[in-house]
């Protein structure tokens, strides 16, 4: 085989303090107002878009593309905080792929991976740090923060994978997780279609 520069194996450097990747290609932000269908309490969300539209989570990208495969790293950071008592989480997708799996590692914080199939199987993922979690192909996922630090993870998968938001931006996952005298509670999520 003929390798190209690219074909080479390459490390990166994750930084444990503070909780990102040290090189990347491309960081992102989510702010309050990416993500306003996504909480229950739209009243509340409106007024915080409107005072300071905080950052919710920022994720830090590197991808490894060879002349014969393609692999991802994704480092995400969520911010600890609620807002109208409903904890900070990220948006949540299916893949567009169908067959592309996926593996969250939490490295920092406390927190759920929740999974929901299209035809409604539902999974809340309990994750402190050290959790390793398979999300298998066809799963929507979305990871929420119930501590009171950053909840960091790092996610492994294919480009190819594509992501889907619509679904999850339509209806949601099936439950909600909120503080309650500083305890996580699940709720049904009553706004479903
Ligand atoms: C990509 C992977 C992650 C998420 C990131 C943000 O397949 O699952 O890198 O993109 O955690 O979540 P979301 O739902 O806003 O893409
Ligand atoms: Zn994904």
């Amino acid at each position: 085989m003929n390798l190209l520069k690219e074909d080479y194996p390459l490390s990166v450097q994750f930084d444990f303090e503070k909780g990102e990747l040290s090189t990347y290609q491309k960081r992102a932000e989510r702010k309050l107002s990416d993500l306003s269908m996504m909480f229950q309490a739209k009243e509340i969300v409106k007024q915080a878009v409107a005072k300071d539209d905080p950052v919710i989570y920022e994720i830090f990208y590197y991808g490894f593309q060879t002349s014969l495969s393609d692999m991802a790293l994704g480092v995400t950071r969520i911010q600890p905080g609620t807002i109208g008592g409903e904890y900070y989480m990220t948006k949540g997708h299916y893949h567009e792929a169908h067959d592309q799996p996926e593996i969250y590692f939490c490295v920092k914080g406390n927190g759920y991976l929740l999974l929901e199939t299209r035809e409604g199987e539902f999974r809340a993922e309990k994750w402190t740090r050290g959790t390793i979690s398979h999300i298998p192909p066809m799963w929507a996922h979305r990871v929420v923060n119930i501590g009171n630090q950053p909840l960091v993870f790092v996610a492994s998968y294919h480009l190819a994978a594509g992501h889907e938001y619509e679904p999850v931006i339509k209806r949601g996952f099936l439950k909600r997780i909120f503080e309650e005298n500083g305890k996580a509670v699940f709720t049904l999520n009553n706004q479903r279609e």
